[in-house]
C-alpha cells in the first residue's frame, strides 16, 4: 500500500517536472533557433487624421539605421478614401529634401496591417506623410521619425 503510494506520486512528479521542462523550453525567449525576430511598431492611423502610438502624446517612431522592423498598422477611416480603397498612406520622406525612402510608400486598407520594413541606412530625421486625401486636416498627418547611426 506504501510502495504504491510512493510510486504514484513519484509518477505525479516525474510528470510535473516534464511539464515544466517543455514550458520552459518553449516559452523562455529570446527563441533557441536563428536569428531574434525584427521588432515591432504599432502605429494607428486614426479616424482624425493622425497618426497615434499608444503612450506617447507626440508620436516619434525611433530606429536605428538598417534595422529590420515589422510595421504594424490599424487604420481607421476618416472622412474620403481613395478609388482603391486606400483610407490612409504611410510615406517616409527624408526630412532635409523629403525625398521618399524606396519600399516606404504604403498604402493602409482598412484594419490592421503588417509590414516588413528595413530602416533607411543613412541616420537622420525622417518624416512620415500621408498620401490619401483622408479629410480636410490631411495636410497635418505627419509623424516625426528618427534614424540613430
Ligand atoms: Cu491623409
Amino acid at each position: 500500500m506504501t510502495i504504491q503510494r510512493t510510486r504514484h506520486l513519484r509518477a505525479f512528479d516525474f510528470l510535473r517536472l516534464l511539464a515544466f521542462a517543455v514550458v520552459t523550453t518553449c516559452c523562455s525567449s529570446p527563441p533557441l533557433y536563428g536569428q531574434s525576430q525584427p521588432r515591432v511598431i504599432e502605429v494607428l492611423a486614426d479616424h482624425d487624421s493622425r497618426y497615434k502610438i499608444a503612450g506617447q502624446k507626440q508620436p516619434v517612431i525611433a530606429v536605428k539605421a538598417g534595422e529590420p522592423i515589422t510595421l504594424r498598422i490599424t487604420a481607421n477611416k476618416a472622412k474620403s478614401r481613395n478609388r482603391d480603397g486606400s483610407i490612409h498612406g504611410f510615406t517616409l520622406l527624408r526630412a532635409k529634401d523629403r525625398q521618399p525612402v524606396d519600399g516606404w510608400d504604403l498604402l493602409l486598407k482598412p484594419g490592421t496591417q503588417e509590414f516588413a520594413l528595413t530602416a533607411p541606412s543613412e541616420a537622420g530625421e525622417y518624416l512620415v506623410i500621408c498620401t490619401v486625401i483622408c479629410s480636410h486636416d490631411h495636410e497635418q498627418m505627419n509623424m516625426k521619425f528618427l534614424v540613430e547611426p
